[in-house]
């Protein structure tokens, strides 16, 4: 790792074992987005989108929140500014580079996720979070829609009646509800969260990460397909997954009747 990374203050990046670690790291403000931050995680995003070796990425937040949004406290008084700018060249850019990483995000939701930070984390492609934890899709409390795709994933997670509500009177919504509704993968009992947490880091990074790196694109593009494209982009796709290693490997482990080595390629 580069120093740079080391010296960097509101954004925790950490590389091991084919793991990348992201830790938002302002857990006074709850990890709310500064202008530093914004800039601090699209240096780690653009990263990780040039490294092949990492097959994991796992993101969290430091202290007892996960993201509390944009950081409020940065605007001064009345003072107007250009939100579409900001999204554009803040959330915007990063949540791109999210999805052009080759390996899969894992999200730990370690505490309240509000704002920005809840849709940063709904966009990840797994996402668990500590039962204290909760969802908190707060911008109509302060007169603006979901941003961060918010508006694009809450739907197809938890359906537009729920959408519509949660978003309209800013409800909470805890882990386990989330659950309950398709939002989040799992609820997780706060004792055990960071070593099932690390279990599921280490599954991931064992899997063949070039099938995964598919996996993670392919369902959103479903949306845009119609029924007879899709089955064309799947022939399209797993004709290159039949070329891969691992599919040779998974196969050879399969019929020997042991565990398969993959190798993410
Ligand atoms: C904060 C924040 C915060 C600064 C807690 N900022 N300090 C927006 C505009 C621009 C561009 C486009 O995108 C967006 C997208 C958005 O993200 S809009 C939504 C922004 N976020 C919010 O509206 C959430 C605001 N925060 C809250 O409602 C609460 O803090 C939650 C419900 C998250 C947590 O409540 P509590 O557990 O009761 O904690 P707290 O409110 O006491 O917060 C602890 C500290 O964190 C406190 O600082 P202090 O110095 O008083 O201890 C808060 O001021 C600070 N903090 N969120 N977004």
């Amino acid at each position: 790792m580069t120093d740079v990374f080391q010296n960097f203050e509101t954004v925790k990046y950490n590389k091991n074992d084919h793991i990348a670690t992201i830790t938002f790291n302002r857990p006074d403000k709850l990890n709310a987005f500064s202008e530093t931050m914004h800039q601090e995680f699209y240096a780690v995003l653009n990263d990780l989108v040039n490294d092949h070796s990492i097959r994991c990425v796992l993101l969290t937040g430091a202290g007892r929140g996960f993201c509390a949004g944009q950081d409020l406290g940065e605007r001064q008084g009345n003072e107007k500014m250009d939100l579409g700018d900001k999204l554009e060249n803040g959330y915007n850019k990063n949540l791109r580079l999210m999805k052009s990483i080759q390996a899969p995000i894992i999200c730990a939701v370690n505490g309240v996720a509000a704002g920005a930070g809840a849709n940063i984390a709904l966009n990840c492609d797994i996402v668990v979070a500590k039962k204290s934890a909760k969802f908190i899709q707060a911008f109509s409390s302060i007169g603006l829609i979901p941003d961060c795709n918010g508006t694009w994933i809450l739907p197809k997670l938890i359906g537009l009646a729920r959408a519509k509500a949660i978003t309209m009177l800013g409800t909470p919504v805890m882990a386990e509800q989330a659950v309950e509704w398709g939002m989040i993968y799992q609820a997780i009992d706060d004792e055990v969260f960071d070593a099932e947490v690390k279990t599921l880091t280490e599954t991931l990074v064992a899997r063949p990460t070039r099938a995964l790196s598919f996996i993670k694109n392919i369902f959103d593009e479903s949306y845009n397909n119609r029924y007879g494209e899709h089955l064309d982009r799947e022939r399209d796709v797993q004709r290159v997954c039949g070329l891969s290693h691992d599919f040779s490997e998974g196969v050879a482990a399969f019929n020997e009747k042991r565990k398969p080595e993959f190798k993410g390629h």
